[in-house]
């Protein structure tokens, strides 16, 4: 087995899968790669011999016959475009599914990750309560547009593809505060995503690790 990737080496979520390394373990039970994981702490994370692989100290990060990546959204279109299957072979298909890629990553998972900034980060600030409403508010906006563009759709556009794996992955971080079970297109579309079996495969081998 020659992948290598790296998690924590237990996920605060207690095996909910929402570190990122979940939708990397996604990808590559869609593609059918075999991987190995190698666990860190958040310590180690930010010594030399992880940071070599990761410039900002984190995770996740893939080892591949000498290519190391880092950016699960880079690791993703990594793995759509060595081994098929998550992108389509049509040239404006494949740009399409692209655009969704960044769309999940530049558009819809910023303001879903100032939620648990003004959270866990800010919440004791004395204008949290004042801000919070702003950000969930900010959600909503984004998940109403992205509801009315997939509307009756299966997936985004055609077939399932790696746009489809970022956009379930990121709307998945939503579910925990309810907002997600607020757009009920958009709570069906993250269910078709979790029933997939190569979802099933990767959720489990992380809550095997990390279920508290
Ligand atoms: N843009 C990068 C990518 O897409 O790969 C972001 C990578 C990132 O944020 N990694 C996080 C990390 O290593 C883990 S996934 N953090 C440690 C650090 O920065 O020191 C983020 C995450 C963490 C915890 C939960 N959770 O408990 O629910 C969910 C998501």
């Amino acid at each position: 087995m020659s992948i290598v990737i790296t998690a924590f080496e237990k996920s605060p979520d207690g095996g909910k899968g929402l570190a990122r390394d979940t939708r990397v373990r996604w990808a590559l039970e869609e593609v059918g790669q075999p991987y190995d994981v190698r666990y860190v702490s958040f310590q180690g994370m930010k010594q030399s011999d992880h940071l070599c692989r990761h410039p900002f100290g984190q995770i996740p990060t893939f080892e591949d016959n000498g290519l190391c990546l880092f950016e699960s959204g880079s690791i993703i279109f990594h793995l759509a475009e060595r081994h098929g299957t998550l992108l389509p072979t049509d040239a404006n298909a494949r740009a399409r599914a692209i655009t969704w890629m960044f769309a999940a990553l530049n558009t819809v998972e910023p303001p879903i990750l100032d939620l648990s900034v003004a959270k866990f980060q800010e919440g004791q600030q004395p204008w949290a309560a004042d801000r919070l409403p702003i950000v969930v508010d900010r959600i909503r906006a984004r998940f109403q547009q992205l509801s009315a563009r997939l509307g009756d759709s299966e997936w985004l556009d055609g077939a399932f593809s790696a746009g489809d794996l970022l956009m379930v992955s990121v709307l998945l971080r939503a579910k925990p505060s309810g907002i997600l079970a607020e757009f009920p297109t958009l709570d069906a579309y993250v269910a078709r995503g979790e029933a997939r079996p190569a979802y099933q495969r990767a959720f489990a081998a992380q809550l095997a690790v990390n279920a508290a």
